[in-house]
């Protein structure tokens, strides 16, 4: 999955493609890297963000969504309201991820159940200004977002979502520290038990930055230099069977993906599956 961000503000790719041609010519070229589906977001969800207005983020995305869609691409749109959601998938949007995993607004798993989209449920506390108020896992942070991952996921098949068009992801950056996301990671052989496809999101992140020797936690490399950082995971990720990693430079991810297959084929399968 690439990352299209049409916002003023996300951390790694904010104000690049906020023109609606500029946001169409990068999502075909995230699809000519090698990008399965195009995911496009108009409202950041940066530690600390505000919130924008519905109507803003609908001006934002749904013209993107349109063009991406007639050109072809497969488009998710990543949103945290129905109303967004469902202007998005009948401008062509094929899947709809929700970073609140329905927490959001109360509409979201109705509508899309009624779309009929594919849908992605993030584990998720509170919006991007607050989050981090709601980094406590005392029971461990894998123990609490497999349960609360489980509770989106029976909430999203009670109103209607498809089990084989839902797909968990357990937020990676979202009310977690740099240690609780490694927690996190080394849990996803435990998300796979929950029964449905995962999605990762770890690319360009402020725990990649901070790993020694290029950076620390006081002082993280910057978003650009953080993609080999983010490779890594997606092998590790492939590698315990995640459905999706989303990523800003496809190319390399995919190289790493392509490896990490030829390894498998020559050795006779994974050797750690999930
Ligand atoms: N991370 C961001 C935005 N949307 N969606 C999912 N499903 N998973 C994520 O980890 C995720 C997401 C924040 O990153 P960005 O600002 O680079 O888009």
């Amino acid at each position: 999955m690439g990352v299209l961000n049409v916002t003023p503000d996300s951390f790694s790719d904010g104000g690049r493609w906020s023109t609606r041609a500029a946001a169409v010519e990068r999502g075909t070229a995230l699809v000519a890297a090698g990008a399965d589906i195009v995911d496009v977001g108009g409202e950041s969800t940066r530690p600390g963000a505000a919130r924008v207005p519905a109507e803003k983020e609908l001006a934002r995305v749904v013209p993107v969504v349109e063009q991406l869609a007639a050109a072809g691409v497969p488009v998710s749109v990543d949103t945290t309201r129905a109303e967004v959601a469902v202007a998005c998938v009948e401008a062509g949007a094929v899947l709809v991820n929700d970073v609140s995993g329905g927490l959001a607004d109360p509409a979201m798993h109705g509508c899309v159940a009624e779309l009929g989209t594919a849908y992605v449920a993030m584990h998720w506390r509170a919006h991007s200004d607050r989050m981090d108020d709601f980094a406590s896992y005392p029971a461990g942070v894998g123990a609490e977002v497999v349960d609360e991952l489980a509770a989106r996921r029976d909430a999203a098949l009670a109103a209607g979502i498809l089990r084989d068009r839902l797909v968990l992801d357990p937020g990676v950056g979202f009310a977690k520290t740099a240690t609780q996301n490694w927690e996190v990671l080394a849990a996803l052989p435990r998300l796979a038990r929950l029964g449905q496809p995962l999605l990762v999101g770890a690319s360009r992140k402020r725990f990649l930055g901070a790993l020694p020797p290029h950076g620390s936690p006081g002082e993280p490399r910057p978003v650009e230099r953080r993609e080999a950082a983010g490779v890594a995971v997606t092998v590790l990720a492939a590698s315990r069977g995640v459905w999706a990693v989303r990523v800003h430079e496809p190319e390399a991810h995919r190289d790493a993906i392509a490896v990490l297959g030829a390894w498998e084929a020559a050795t006779g399968g994974p050797t750690d599956g999930p």
